[in-house]
């Protein structure tokens, strides 16, 4: 009986020294892969300091590499902002050389179809690059508590004659959320210089319009959506020419 109890008592300790020690590995890989995902999705949203210094366009018969510079802003209008007594949201944020602050639409709605329009000091400037931060991009937190623009529309609006002459060829820009996994919330930058170059020809640059087109509402506690920052930048110097051989081989 003794031996019987003894040996029960002994499959007992086994069983629970079994348990805490296969609870401990659970707990430590559970840990391990909290620490992992923690780590990723950190680095996802991290703003990085993009290296963006030359863009390379081409003339027809040759590839030209330019540095840039940026281009100063005389006006930024949008068509609606949220109204709080505690924070600004207003199209100030978007050109305020801040990605902690934003743009935030003030309709009821998430925002689809509002327009943000921007006019430049120097009335000769050509905007070729433009950079967007999509998001509130404050905290982490903050970027997923409120809407996300996933796609926009830029057109480049000029003067033919007295009529206003919109581009329309444009590709929509896309921050999808799977791009956004991919290459993280740090700025967007889009090369829209061949555009210009094939449509604003005689006509005279006026001022850029960007519109809303889709959001991401993944996970959203608010239905506003949001843009960071937006600047622009134009070509500034040559720095070298490339036929098209010689460009094929670099890029690749
Ligand atoms: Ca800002
Ligand atoms: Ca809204």
């Amino acid at each position: 009986m003794s031996v019987f109890l003894f040996s029960n008592i002994r499959i007992n300790v086994i069983l629970v020294m079994y348990i805490i020690k296969h609870s401990f590995l659970i707990l430590l890989v559970s840990f391990l892969i909290l620490m992992i995902s923690q780590s990723l999705f950190s680095q996802n949203i991290k703003i990085s300091q993009d290296s963006l210094v030359y863009v390379v366009e081409y003339d027809g018969a040759f590839y030209n590499k330019y540095t840039l510079k940026p281009l100063s802003v005389d006006r930024c209008s949008a068509s609606s902002f949220l109204q709080s007594k505690v924070q600004n949201y207003s199209e100030r944020n978007l050109i305020d050389n801040n990605d902690g602050t934003a743009w935030v639409e003030g309709r009821s709605h998430a925002g689809l179809g509002e327009t943000i329009r921007v006019t430049f000091k120097d009335k000769s400037a050509l905007p070729y690059v433009i950079r967007i931060v999509p998001g509130y991009l404050k905290s982490e937190e903050i970027w997923y508590q409120n809407n996300r623009v996933a796609k926009i529309n830029i057109r480049a609006i000029g003067t033919d004659g007295d009529s206003e002459y919109v581009i329309d060829e444009w590709k929509d820009v896309n921050f999808r959320k799977d791009s956004l996994s991919k290459v993280s919330v740090s700025p967007q930058y889009i090369d829209i210089s061949n555009n210009y170059i094939q449509h604003m020809g005689y006509t005279e640059f006026i001022a850029i319009e960007l519109e809303i087109m889709e959001v991401d509402t993944i996970g959203a506690l608010y239905n506003d959506t949001c843009i960071s920052e937006i600047s622009f930048f134009e070509i500034d110097k040559l720095i070298k020419t490339y036929s098209s051989k010689e460009y094929q081989k670099i890029k690749n």
